[in-house]
């Protein structure tokens, strides 16, 4: 029972927390009228009961990381109520917010992002079961614990709160020791259900992202690729791609190691990284190449942002043991053309062939798609890029 013990509460400031019931029935006995659930619903509503001397902050619950309040919407026409209720939620942890009709809760529902809501049902100007099927007709909220208490006892009423999505129905009166009990149930479920999100995202986080680098992987470019190339081709927007491959690569993992190899690519990624712009769209499309997809950007601009990123790389210098080095990139670009019916492929490959024109040139070079670029049996045979 805790510091706020029944007969201590009864004797000093009649704010039994282990009965809720038990101190309206003795309010509703001094003031002198009908004792039990009517007296709930009276339109006098008690006196204010006196507060506790004192908070018990040493009482509250301090939440650990993976225990961080919830946030808790109390909703009752009954100001008493509502005092008592937001008390003894505060006591377990949370943030308590406060609402006296059903419109005045999808206020707090717009305002705040709610994890359970102890809901009257009889209230003016719009009541419990309304909220309700607002709440569910918005699809907003899908995760909202409600639970509902009212004075209202029948089995259709109870049947109705829980079809119109409550989670959980509560009459009144009612213990507080039972409303305390129905909480730390909503809470369990809201919490399993915030880890599993958590998880979720996690998951799809981790299948978008290149485990060494930390740049988008090539599955996720390709997804967001095609979506922002139906977009360029369906509305005439410039897009551009730059493919870039590290020069020589295979030489530095057979000179430096494949760990230093390894500490030399996840370099090259941050630095394309803050090379590019926030709206570009940077992968690890595999081994030592790279594609960015840039939005709303022509041609030549595009090849200004890869020699932006070619000189980015050529400035680096990685201090190995056996002695300072460089590496350089190649790039190639290509643009969505308005003129010929293309797609993503098309695009990738005409980066790609742009690309195995700046390695036969002699690489550290950026070099654009012109559309002339074929790609000759000597050539292919040449010292392109593998
Ligand atoms: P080029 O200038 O023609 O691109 O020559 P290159 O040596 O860079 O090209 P090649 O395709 O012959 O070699 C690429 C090398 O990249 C070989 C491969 O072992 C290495 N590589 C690919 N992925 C990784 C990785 O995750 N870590 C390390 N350390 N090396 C990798
Ligand atoms: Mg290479
Ligand atoms: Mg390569």
């Amino acid at each position: 029972m805790g510091r706020w013990g029944k007969s201590v509460e009864l004797r000093h400031c009649h704010f039994p927390l282990d009965s809720f019931a038990l101190t309206v029935k003795d309010e509703a006995q001094q003031i002198g009228s009908t004792v039990g659930t009517m007296a709930i619903k009276q339109p006098v509503s008690p006196p204010p009961l006196p507060q506790p001397p004192s908070q018990p902050l040493q009482d509250v619950p301090s939440p650990s990381a993976e225990k961080a309040p919830l946030d808790v919407l109390i909703v009752d026409d009954d100001q008493t109520i509502r005092e008592m209720v937001a008390r003894m939620v505060r006591g377990m942890g949370h943030a308590v917010y406060l609402a006296a009709t059903g419109r005045e809760a999808l206020q707090r529902l717009q305002e705040h992002t709610l994890d359970i809501v102890l809901l009257d049902i009889m209230m003016p100007e719009m009541d419990g079961f309304e909220f309700c099927r607002i709440v569910q007709a918005e699809k907003k909220w899908p995760d909202l614990h409600i639970i509902i208490t009212s004075a209202r006892d029948t089995l259709e009423d109870k049947v109705k709160g829980l079809e119109l999505g409550a989670t959980d129905y509560l009459t009144k009166p009612f213990s507080m020791t039972e409303l305390k009990a129905r909480i730390r149930v909503g809470e369990r479920i809201v919490r399993y259900r915030k880890a599993l999100k958590e998880q979720q995202a996690l998951l799809e986080y981790m299948a978008r992202e290149d485990k060494l680098t930390g740049l988008y992987n090539r599955r996720h470019f390709e997804e967001r690729a095609q979506e922002e190339w139906l977009r360029a081709h369906r509305y005439y927007h410039p897009l551009s791609l730059v493919f870039g491959d590290i020069d020589h690569f295979k030489k530095v993992n057979d000179r430096y190691g494949h760990a230093y190899g390894d500490k030399v690519l996840k370099e090259v990624s941050q630095t394309l990284l803050q090379h590019c712009r926030s709206n570009d769209l940077i992968a690890r499309y595999g081994g030592e190449e790279f594609t960015v997809l840039l939005l709303e950007t022509r041609l030549e601009d595009a090849c200004v942002v890869a020699e932006r990123l070619r000189a980015a790389v050529k400035a680096l210098t990685f201090t190995h043991p056996s002695g300072p080095f460089q590496v350089t990139m190649s790039f190639g670009v290509a643009c969505v053309s308005s003129e010929e019916p293309q797609s993503l492929t098309a695009l990738l490959e005409e980066a790609d062939k742009a690309l195995y024109m700046a390695k036969h040139k002699g690489r550290n070079r950026v070099e654009q798609y012109t559309g002339s670029q074929l790609i000759t049996p000597a050539l292919a045979s040449g010292t392109g890029k593998a």
